[in-house]
């Protein structure tokens, strides 16, 4: 029997490719080329399953023009470059890939902070332009990530790995602000209370935001929320680009409304706002936040078993639509 076809669309890990192989006749972007969507169209014709990452946009247009396909596996746990409706409208399953990035991306989450609230990058480009001269009382203060106020925005997997790194590694008071309350038992975990936004934005002394992107969330920061925030405190973005108006922050962060800020994700990335590179209050990243080695494999792993879980087997592990199964 032929195997069924499917698309890589970006490259990936070879024992990732090696395991597909045994499934399907894989063709594969391991160039890495970024594909215009005609391209992607183009190389998805009569393909029954796709793994993408995040920066591949699967809408009804790519749908329309690929009516063999049953399945999207994103190799990200966020899924906004799909157009989930438009997929199940179809009979199209998605999958992402929760979970595994969890811990790692939490960490990092942390290390953005820690960076943001302790002028790291800024001090080190001051001395590698050969600039540091003396020591001096407030050479590049920053302020305390000990014993200070957390504000979490977004309180799932990810938010809540922040939360207990804060509470119980660093001994922070922990607010959150979440579109649902969680149990009693997680708060207790987490040393986390719940506030409205406009409490944690006013008493954080760091905001960190983790919530998915939508429609709903585009700007939760944007010049009227970083007007309630205390002029000391640090913002720090590994969520989306849009969850921050980055054109509000950085006249923010010039102005001194806010002391720092921490991006991983940008508005238009890997475009960056050209006024975010010329303040200095701001640490930058290139949307690394899940970029460990064992983690990036179980992504990618997760991906991989999502297509094999359903077009061998017929059960997908983490299916974003499972409508699409219930109709089968
Ligand atoms: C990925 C991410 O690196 O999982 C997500 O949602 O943003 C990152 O972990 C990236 O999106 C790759 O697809």
């Amino acid at each position: 029997m032929s195997k069924p076809p499917i698309l890589i669309a970006r490259a990936i890990f070879p024992d990732v490719i090696t395991k597909l192989e045994e499934h399907f006749e894989v063709d594969t972007n391991q160039a890495d080329e970024i594909w215009p969507k005609a391209k992607l169209i183009d190389r998805l014709r009569g393909k029954h399953g796709v793994f993408t990452t995040s920066s591949e946009r699967i809408d009804a247009e790519v749908l329309d023009a690929c009516p063999q396909l049953k399945i999207v596996a994103n190799m990200a746990v966020g899924y906004n470059n799909f157009d989930i409706d438009a997929m199940t409208a179809r009979g199209v399953l998605a999958t992402n890939a929760p979970d595994v990035l969890t811990e790692t991306t939490a960490d990092f989450g942390f290390a953005l902070l820690m960076a943001t609230a302790r002028r790291v990058t800024e001090s080190e480009h001051f001395l590698r332009a050969g600039k540091w001269e003396k020591w001096s009382y407030d050479m590049f203060a920053g302020s305390d990530i000990h014993g200070a106020t957390l504000g979490i925005i977004g309180m799932g997997r990810i938010g809540q790995g922040i939360a207990r790194r804060g509470a119980h590694g660093f001994g922070m008071k922990v607010v959150y602000h979440n579109r649902s309350r969680l149990d009693a038992a997680t708060e207790a975990e987490c040393k986390a209370s719940y506030v409205s936004k406009e409490e944690l934005l006013r008493t954080a002394d760091h905001v960190v935001l983790v919530v998915p992107y939508s429609a709903a969330s585009h700007h939760t920061i944007g010049a009227a929320e970083l007007a309630q925030m205390k002029p000391t405190a640090t913002l720090v973005n590994i969520a989306r680009g849009g969850i921050v108006d980055d054109a509000a922050l950085a006249q923010a962060l010039r102005d001194r409304r806010i002391a720092a800020a921490g991006l991983d994700v940008f508005e238009g990335e890997p475009k960056v706002h050209p006024d975010l590179l010329t303040v200095p209050n701001v640490v930058l990243t290139p949307h690394i936040a899940s970029a460990t080695v064992p983690t990036r494999r179980a992504m990618g792993h997760l991906a991989a078993d999502n297509l094999i879980g359903f077009l061998v087997h017929g059960r997908p592990l983490t299916p974003l639509n499972p409508a699409v199964l219930a109709a089968k």
